[in-house]
């Protein structure tokens, strides 16, 4: 693997490979699946002209059974998804001391990686932007094999045991009776599920925060949730804890806007995901770890490691971090790479290990079993997408779509006949190295029971912490989502169940939630702990890329001042934003000094939901056209109540007088840019010189 900073990312090993499998159909002559040649495929062969189609039309009866096998059962929860390839590489050697992992200690290793996010509750069609957890998986294919690591964009669970998840995921997705909602958790079953599952509770409210609704994929975290082990060369196992830390900072989408989006462009994450790649914004994360020495296993109150719906708070195991991910390369084909992929939970390489997490136990089964129906047979680990880099041999055979031809006599071990290959390669080892996986030596003992651990009992506690951490605007919106989503409950009694439960978790919360869907006031519940994790909340996280890969709209029309919409773009494309011309029409308009400004988009075809900021062009003319035009007054006002900064030049701010949206703060020198955070304040609008434009510190101060 080459180890050049400027990799070019073709030369990496996954590449290679996957070229192998590329079929590039141009300049070629179209063939049935045999290889022959044809001359008609529009056509059905026939008895003369309007006579009777005949059975020996081969190409017929091939084109249209393989259209009719063309899909594949999705997957049983998190169907809907998007993927990107580009590689991991480790800052340095640190880890050496915990593990044997190379791909995580060789900062001149970059480790080829696939990754794919999604949604869980919706079908492969449905919406990007549900309120829902997404799903962060990615596959390492490092030289010693694969590495999954299969996880989410919350750090807890919702059940501590993998048992439930049947009954949490029947409860989830759309009712049995009459298959709705779709791609929805505001609905009778799931509610009634989770208040008779107070493990949820802790899950819930993350799922209740802005983290369910993330304006990309790029902003968004990633976790592997349980508590793994990293082994080294002497045995010796540290437990850790996955994070994934977008480089471009953590940003949601508010409600309002998810659930217009969903109608707007249905696709917005997959798009945006899709669009930056393409564009050269590539997504960044940093791979951090929490590490806890194996004595230190019971070193946490109230939290014990294998319990997946608990987090370890930062503040008391700090994360280091460890390396970057970059995502550099769409997929070529979306069926045969994302939709093929298949993630295992249980692919580990030597130097990862695993713990006795009950939730995790059954994951290990289901992944691998998962994948049975979903991809026809046990030999999907040869599908490109999901072949390792490293060399596989053994005397695994035969099932549905071998891809490979054995060779030799011997398929079985011990063998004489094939020179005793595939050989053992580790035989007696008692710890991994690196290209031999020894299971950790963990002393087990314990009489065989179906009892959970009295260390799992609380349910409440860091519901409270993650409510107590919350800025006053997260905690708004966590109150307006359980008030949404308990309103679309039928039944009383979930709602009251669910008015219960918060209670437990804070009271002011539980009132606030109660007074808004018809349930009343409970008396004071489980006092508060009052404890906070500052690197909970959101704002913790801006982010540090400005601009960049940020979508700015500029409204104009015909007359407008072309030289400070120039200006505007130009130092918005300077810091590798995205910027969209909206036009009353596509095309062009006429400006002001009587030359033409091309148009990117009709405004009527977009929407202000799918911008980080708009701005308005200036010109007489142009403004009195914008103030006329309702889909331009509901442009910026709609752009104001969610909280985004809005640019005005010149006398575009007839539009925002227009709109009747309050003014705080006006710039009319060239750069000087207002700080004020907008998303908190909800209540202004930027006004700048023509030649003004927002820096890196302005879009990160409003990106909530
Ligand atoms: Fe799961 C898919 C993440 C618990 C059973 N899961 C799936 C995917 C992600 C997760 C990201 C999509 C992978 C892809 O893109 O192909 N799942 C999680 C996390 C969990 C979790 C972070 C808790 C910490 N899952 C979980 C449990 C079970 C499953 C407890 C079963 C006992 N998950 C599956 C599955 C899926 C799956 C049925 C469906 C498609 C697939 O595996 O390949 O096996």
């Amino acid at each position: 693997m080459s180890t050049d900073e400027d990799l070019d990312i073709e030369l990496d090993d996954k590449q290679l490979q996957l070229d192998l499998a590329r079929v590039d159909k141009t300049g070629t002559a179209l063939t049935t699946d045999q290889g022959i040649g044809v001359d008609d495929t529009d056509n059905t062969l026939r008895a003369g002209p309007r006579g009777p189609s005949l059975l020996e039309d081969f190409h017929l009866r091939e084109k249209i059974m393989r259209f009719d096998h063309e899909r594949i059962p999705e997957r049983v929860v998190h169907a809907r998804g998007s993927a990107a390839h580009g590689y991991f590489q480790p800052y340095d050697a640190a880890l050496a001391q915990y593990t044997v992992a190379p791909f995580l200690t060789d900062p001149d290793t970059r480790t080829p990686v696939f990754v794919r996010f999604s949604t869980v509750q919706g079908s492969r069609g449905s919406t990007d932007t549900p309120r829902d957890v997404r799903g962060f998986a990615t596959k390492f294919y490092t030289a010693q094999g694969n590495f999954d690591l299969v996880g989410n964009n919350m750090p807890v669970f919702f059940i501590q045991d993998g048992i439930k998840f049947p009954d949490l995921v029947h409860a989830l997705k759309p009712e049995p009776h009459h298959e709705m909602p779709q791609a929805a958790s505001a609905h009778d079953t799931f509610w009634d599920f989770v208040t008779l599952q107070p493990e949820t509770m802790h899950h819930l409210i993350w799922l209740m925060s802005d983290r369910a609704i993330p304006r990309s994929y790029r902003t968004m975290q990633g976790f592997g949730v349980h508590t793994f082990r990293l082994v080294n060369a002497e045995g010796r196992s540290t437990f850790v804890k996955f994070h994934w830390t977008p480089v471009a900072g953590v940003h949601s989408l508010v409600w309002d806007e998810a659930q217009k989006i969903s109608g707007k462009d249905p696709d917005f994450n997959r798009r945006d995901l899709w669009e930056s790649i393409e564009g050269g914004v590539f997504p960044e994360y940093e791979l951090g770890l929490q590490l806890i020495a194996e004595s230190d296993e019971f070193a946490f109150d109230e939290i014990d490691l294998l319990d997946s719906t608990k987090i370890v708070p930062e503040e008391a195991v700090p994360i280091t971090p460890v390396g970057r991910m970059v995502l550099d390369r769409n997929p070529d084909n979306f069926f045969a790479e994302t939709e093929q992929v298949a993630f295992c939970i249980g692919n580990v390489v030597p130097g990862i290990d695993f713990t006795d997490d009950p939730l995790l136990h059954a994951r290990l089964f289901s992944y691998l079993d998962t994948q049975l129906t979903r991809l026809g047979g046990p030999n999907f680990p040869q599908i490109p997408i999901n072949r390792p880099v490293a060399p596989v041999r053994n005397h695994q055979q035969d099932g549905f779509h071998q891809d490979d031809i054995p060779l030799g006599q011997a398929n079985y071990h011990p063998n004489s006949l094939g020179g005793g290959c595939p050989f053992v390669p580790g035989a007696g080892l008692t710890a991994p190295d690196q290209n031999t996986y020894v299971h950790f030596r963990e002393q087990v003992d314990g009489h065989k029971s179906r009892k959970r651990s009295e260390t799992f009992a609380d349910h409440y506690s860091q519901a409270t912490l993650f409510w107590n951490s919350m800025s006053a605007w997260e905690k708004e919106h966590i109150a307006a989502a359980y008030q949404f989503e308990l309103g679309k409950v039928a039944p009383m009694h979930i709602r009251e169940r669910m008015v219960e439960h918060l209670n437990q978790i804070d009271h002011t919360l539980a009132v606030t939630v109660a007074a808004g869907i018809g349930v009343a006031a409970p008396e004071p519940g489980r006092p508060n702990h009052g404890r906070i994790s500052p690197a909970l909340s959101q704002t913790s996280m801006p982010g540090s890329t400005g601009v960049r890969g940020r979508k700015v709209a500029i409204l104009v029309a015909d007359g407008v001042d072309e030289t400070g919409v120039a200006a505007l773009r130009e130092r918005l494309l300077a810091g590798q934003a995205v910027v969209d011309v909206l036009g009353p029409v596509d095309g062009a308009v006429t400006t002001a000094s009587g030359g033409t400004l091309p148009v990117d988009k009709a405004m009527n075809t977009v929407a202000s939901v799918l911008y980080d900021a708009v701005a308005v062009g200036g010109g007489d003319a142009a403004a009195d056209l914008l103030v006329a035009d309702g889909v331009a007054v509901h442009f910026v006002a709609e752009a104001y109540k969610h909280a985004k900064p809005l640019i005005v030049l010149g006398v575009g701010d007839r539009l925002v007088q227009a709109a009747r949206l309050p003014v705080y703060e006006v710039s009319d020198r060239t750069g000087d840019v207002p700080s004020k955070p907008m998303a908190a304040a909800l209540d202004g609008v930027v006004f700048l010189a023509p030649d003004a434009a927002p820096d890196a510190g302005f879009f990160t101060e409003v990106q909530d």
